[in-house]
């Protein structure tokens, strides 16, 4: 596969339908804006969301570079002192009771003080996958002259820096050097087939536990189902309850996830480009980026020896509390499998066959599926409606527009791009679609599905010196 090749896609698309796309995704953005981050969606999602608000600033670039900035410096300044970054930071104007759990079910600021929770803002106790590094690079690159005035990197970095290690450090539950997610919300794909076997040993909490506000907002058939919810609760509660302490015994729910570390890995490539950059403008002075870029690569072969499957031609979650010393790998085939794609250092030969399988006949990309399904089209629990059971999300397929173009798929990148423009303007900016009809389901005015259409419409290519969207590992000027 040739990695050297940049050309954009075709031009087809005419020009007065993009100025069209392009307001309408603006006015989505404009509308989702607090005044200092922006709202997944005004009624389903009424906070800010960790990797929504990664997704959404590397689309608000394009727009306003300071909003950008001001989105994720809002994010990292709720960051709790043992280095997670949290996946909900809630907004105290918003009424109690507008989305479930709010703020008195995780209680931060008592539960999460041991682990050094923020005194000034309310916050959940879980995370997120850590997109926020390639997020930040991006941002600068869109104005690099505004950045340094700010000193955003330089303020941003330390952050970035103690969020990754506490991902490595404290979340290395299976010790092989990956981290691993203690809830279904924290690896974002929250009732993916994945988990169906995990979630079974996990005792559901009562119906008096809870009191879903999501239903007011999106069909049933479209969400989680009640026994998903008793789960999920359970797991808070009990993750909570410990006073968020990590540690390889805890909680029943653990988890290696391949979207998780590979996001992971392409943020360390990203913190290597900014400590590059903070380096050569002397604003500070930080290790090697080097050695960074060297972690990223070994990160990949752990990654690849971990929870690569040559027979399905696919990466594969491992469910550390199965039996064995290892745990088992989940034989589940969901989209998160397809997403190391994005990694420059994987094996050509695994790039290849990650291609071939998501063209292939369980996730069908250039067949029978216009956009590349949250879940296996054959699979036994598939449902193109239910959130992540089948539906296509438009940002995992955003990662596999960057991870073919990065593997030399032009074609390929360029088909999926226009359809990802496509469906994201007819369904409205929805949530999320059906992969087969492109059909709307979820929310509408979506944050990253506004954004990151944008993104698509607008990135001029300038990280693709050494490789598509800043996901390469080459070196990036100042
Ligand atoms: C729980 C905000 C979030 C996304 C997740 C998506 C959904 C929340 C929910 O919405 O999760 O975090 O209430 O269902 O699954 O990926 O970040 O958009």
């Amino acid at each position: 596969m040739d990695r050297s090749t940049t050309t954009r896609p075709a031009a087809h698309r005419a020009a007065a339908e993009e100025r069209v796309l392009r307001k309408q995704a603006a006015e989505v953005l404009w509308g989702n804006w607090t005044g200092t981050s922006t709202v997944p969606s005004r009624a389903l999602y009424p906070h800010q969301w960790s990797w929504d608000s990664a997704f959404i600033a590397i689309g608000l670039r394009h727009l306003s570079p300071l909003r950008a900035q001001v989105e994720l410096e809002t994010l990292l300044a709720a960051q709790w002192g043992d280095g997670r970054v949290p996946h909900i930071v809630f907004n105290d104007a918003v009424p109690p009771g507008a989305y479930f759990p709010g703020p008195d079910f995780w209680r931060s600021t008592t539960a999460g003080r041991p682990s050094g929770a923020p005194g000034g803002v309310r916050t959940s106790g879980l995370v997120q996958p850590p997109v926020h590094a390639l997020a930040a690079w991006l941002v600068h690159r869109a104005d690099p002259g505004l950045s340094r005035a700010r000193s955003f990197l330089a303020r941003a970095h330390p952050r970035l820096t103690a969020w990754h290690h506490y991902l490595l450090s404290s979340r290395d539950a299976g010790g092989a050097g990956l981290a691993a997610v203690v809830h279904p919300w924290e690896q974002g794909m929250d009732n993916s087939p994945c988990w169906d076997g995990p979630l079974s040993r996990v005792e559901p909490a009562g119906p008096e536990a809870f009191r879903r506000a999501d239903l007011a907002y999106g069909a049933p058939e479209d969400r989680p189902t009640d026994l998903d919810y008793g789960r999920y609760v359970r797991l808070a509660a009990e993750y909570r309850d410990r006073r968020y302490a990590d540690g390889r015994a805890h909680g029943a729910f653990s988890v290696e996830d391949p979207a998780f570390n590979a996001l992971l890995i392409a943020s360390e490539y990203a913190l290597a480009r900014i400590e590059h950059e903070l380096t050569n403008t002397a604003e500070v002075l930080t290790r090697d980026p080097d050695e960074r870029r060297t972690r990223a690569r070994k990160l990949t072969e752990t990654l690849v020896a971990r929870l690569w499957d040559p027979r399905r031609e696919l990466f594969l979650c491992r469910d550390l509390r199965a039996p064995g010393p290892d745990g088992e790998l989940i034989t589940e085939r969901g989209v998160a499998g397809l997403v190391p794609l994005v990694l420059p250092a994987l094996p050509p030969g695994i790039a290849a066959a990650l291609v071939r399988t998501a063209c292939g006949p369980h996730f069908g990309l250039g067949g029978p599926a216009r956009l590349v399904p949250s879940y296996d089209l054959t699979g036994r629990a598939f449902d193109p409606r239910r959130y992540w059971r089948g539906p296509a999300w438009f940002n995992t397929n955003w990662l596999l527009e960057k991870g073919l173009r990065l593997h030399g798929e032009q074609a390929r990148a360029d088909g999926l791009r226009d359809a990802l423009l496509d469906a994201a303007v007819t369904s409205g900016f929805a949530e999320y679609v059906d992969p087969y009809t492109a059909r709307g389901s979820g929310a509408r005015g979506f944050g990253w599905t506004a954004a990151l259409a944008l993104d698509l419409l607008l990135d001029d290519g300038r990280d693709e010196r050494g490789g598509p969207g800043g996901l390469s590992e080459g070196e990036v000027q100042a």
